[in-house]
């Protein structure tokens, strides 16, 4: 039995607050740019944002590495621009969630500086310095280890070199982290996404990374913390000093946590996360992100199937396509973009009936594509630009770039179309990233006046999901499981059914019995069904009789 709550019939929308909209023209999106925007996502059917980091911070991963986790970071204005936001959101019976940051610190953080500065200081303890580095590597090319000459010393950083891993074994860490938390939730902020959080325990004297491991994932030591020996006993640490008495709703973003673990990290009677984010669809077996390869929708069907009757049955799903850290899904799918509209479209159709609580990812909800980037110096993520290097050592160039080019971070991270002005409408300066350059065809200012549109696709549907509770609550049931090309699932509650089809590929697809789906719904009343060249995008309200015969 699934308890009713708020963050299970919301629909959550992740911003990336460089790029969402700028507001005093400086070419970087900020507070008062979100603030503007406001209407525009209550429009839409968005009931919680999700801000990518805000905090002050040197900006060496784009604010994923935080200097003060009080202090908003000038480029996106102030703690009045913040509070202002936070009102405006609960004004509109929206909420907000913020990212929380603390596998790791920025190196400029005042704890990392004094704890490099003597034996002696309280904060030595709150990282991982020590007189010999292990052979751990980091995610963004070469070594875990910075080494420090003043005091001979070696720090870690899973991830960019000013990013230094926090020492979660101390005590008195987790009670400043606990601090920091109850702060934000002091000022009214709904809850946290939790950055890497399945990382932040590790192995008890940090031992070796196995180096077949390290070659089969590309990352030596993964193994000694990606799912450490403390991970629960963490969680529920902070869940119980910092989240229950706020009644925070948590999300994790935890890379690599299967199923199993998953289940165990979200199950209610353990009082861990609500929700996290598994990875696991995001690529076909058998590759990675940097792959130059057509992601086969099949494989997604096979990943739900999968997730829908083995997780879904005891914890609750997030569903998520494209978020910030990824090339947009729609481009992974459709090189060529020749089905564009109707990807979309469908994609759409899949996040909003499954059983789960769907995260948009900005400029999702228009269809934005990958960027077609020419120069290695259009990037600006410090994974990409460390990444090419590597490459470039090991490979010709040529090759390194079209790498570079199929997995970039940066893809999802230019500017948010708002229309065909110069600078999308997302700045009135030069954007701090080229935009894709579709925007004259692709922008929020059309798509709003088309019903027909992408985004008036998304509005619907997000409307429809609201006012059913079949398609939030409902049982699923997934039909045709073997068949290639072709998903068909029906949710239902208390007598009232949903069917959805949807054609994953690019031809026409008929169902058993050689029906084409179009003919075999004639008659039924269809509540969101999209005319288009791949035929059978459907979603309708229909009688039990028809369930029976399409398990003829
Ligand atoms: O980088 C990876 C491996 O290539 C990912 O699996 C990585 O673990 C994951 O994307 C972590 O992402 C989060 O933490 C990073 C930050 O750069 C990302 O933007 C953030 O989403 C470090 O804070």
């Amino acid at each position: 039995k699934i308890t009713p709550t708020w963050w299970k019939e919301a629909v959550f929308y992740q911003i990336y607050p460089r790029s969402f909209m700028d507001g005093n023209g400086d070419g970087v999106g900020d507070l008062p740019g979100i603030i503007s925007k406001l209407d525009y996502l209550k429009e839409l059917g968005v009931d919680a944002l999700w801000l990518s980091p805000i905090y002050d911070s040197p900006g060496d991963d784009n604010g994923y590495d935080i200097r003060d986790y009080q202090k908003i970071d000038s480029q996106f204005g102030t703690m009045e621009d913040f509070d202002l936001l936070l009102t405006e959101l609960h004004a509109r019976n929206m909420r907000l969630v913020m990212d929380l940051v603390v596998n790791h610190t920025s190196d400029e953080h005042h704890w990392f500086k004094e704890a490099l500065k003597s034996s002696e200081s309280t904060y030595r303890d709150y990282y991982f310095l020590r007189k010999e580095p292990n052979n751990w590597t980091s995610f963004f090319s070469g070594s875990a280890w910075n080494h420090y000459p003043e005091e001979d010393l070696w720090g870690l950083h899973l991830f960019s070199k000013k990013q230094m891993d926090l020492n979660w074994e101390n005590p008195k860490l987790r009670q400043d982290i606990y601090q920091m938390i109850r702060w934000w939730l002091e000022k009214g902020v709904d809850g946290f996404r939790l950055d890497v959080i399945n990382y932040i325990s590790k192995e008890t004297g940090l031992p070796d990374g196995d180096s077949f491991i390290g070659n089969l994932m590309g990352f030596t030591g993964i193994e000694h913390y990606f799912y450490g020996p403390k991970l629960h006993n963490h969680l529920q640490e902070i869940q119980k000093e910092a989240f229950t008495p706020y009644q925070a709703f948590s999300v994790g973003e935890t890379p690599g946590i299967g199923m199993k673990m998953g289940k165990l990290l979200t199950d209610d009677s353990r009082g861990e996360l609500n929700m996290m984010f598994s990875f696991d669809h995001l690529e076909t077996s058998g590759h990675a992100r940097f792959d130059q390869y057509e992601y086969d929708l099949n494989y997604y069907k096979s990943y739900i199937m999968d997730w829908m009757e083995n997780f879904a049955d005891t914890s609750w799903m997030s569903l998520f396509y494209d978020n910030h850290d990824n090339p947009r899904m729609l481009s992974k799918v459709d090189h060529t973009h020749t089905h564009r509209q109707e990807l979309a479209k469908m994609l759409a159709m899949i996040q909003m009936t499954l059983k789960g609580t769907p995260f948009l990812y900005q400029g999702q909800e228009l269809g934005m594509i990958n960027k077609d980037f020419h120069e290695i110096s259009n990037f600006r993520d410090v994974e990409s630009i460390n990444k090419y290097k590597e490459l470039c050592e090991k490979m010709p160039k040529e090759e390194a770039f079209l790498q570079i080019l199929a997995g970039s971070r940066d893809h999802a991270r230019t500017p948010m179309q708002w229309s065909a002005k110069p600078g999308c409408g997302f700045s009135n300066a030069v954007p701090w990233i080229d935009s894709d350059g579709d925007e004259l065809v692709c922008n929020a200012e059309i798509q709003m006046q088309d019903s027909e549109s992408v985004l008036s696709f998304y509005r619907d549907l997000i409307a429809l999901r609201r006012k059913t509770p079949a398609l939030i609550y409902g049982d699923i049931e997934f039909t045709h499981k073997k068949r290639k090309d072709i998903l068909i699932y029906t949710r239902y509650l208390e007598g009232e059914t949903y069917l959805i089809i949807c054609n994953l590929s690019n031809d026409e697809q008929k169902l058993p019995g050689n029906v084409p789906v179009s003919e075999s719904l004639e008659g039924l009343e269809s509540l969101s069904a999209s005319a288009d060249e791949r035929k059978g995008l459907v979603l309708c309200n229909y009688p039990a009789k028809v369930m029976k015969s399409l398990r003829a």
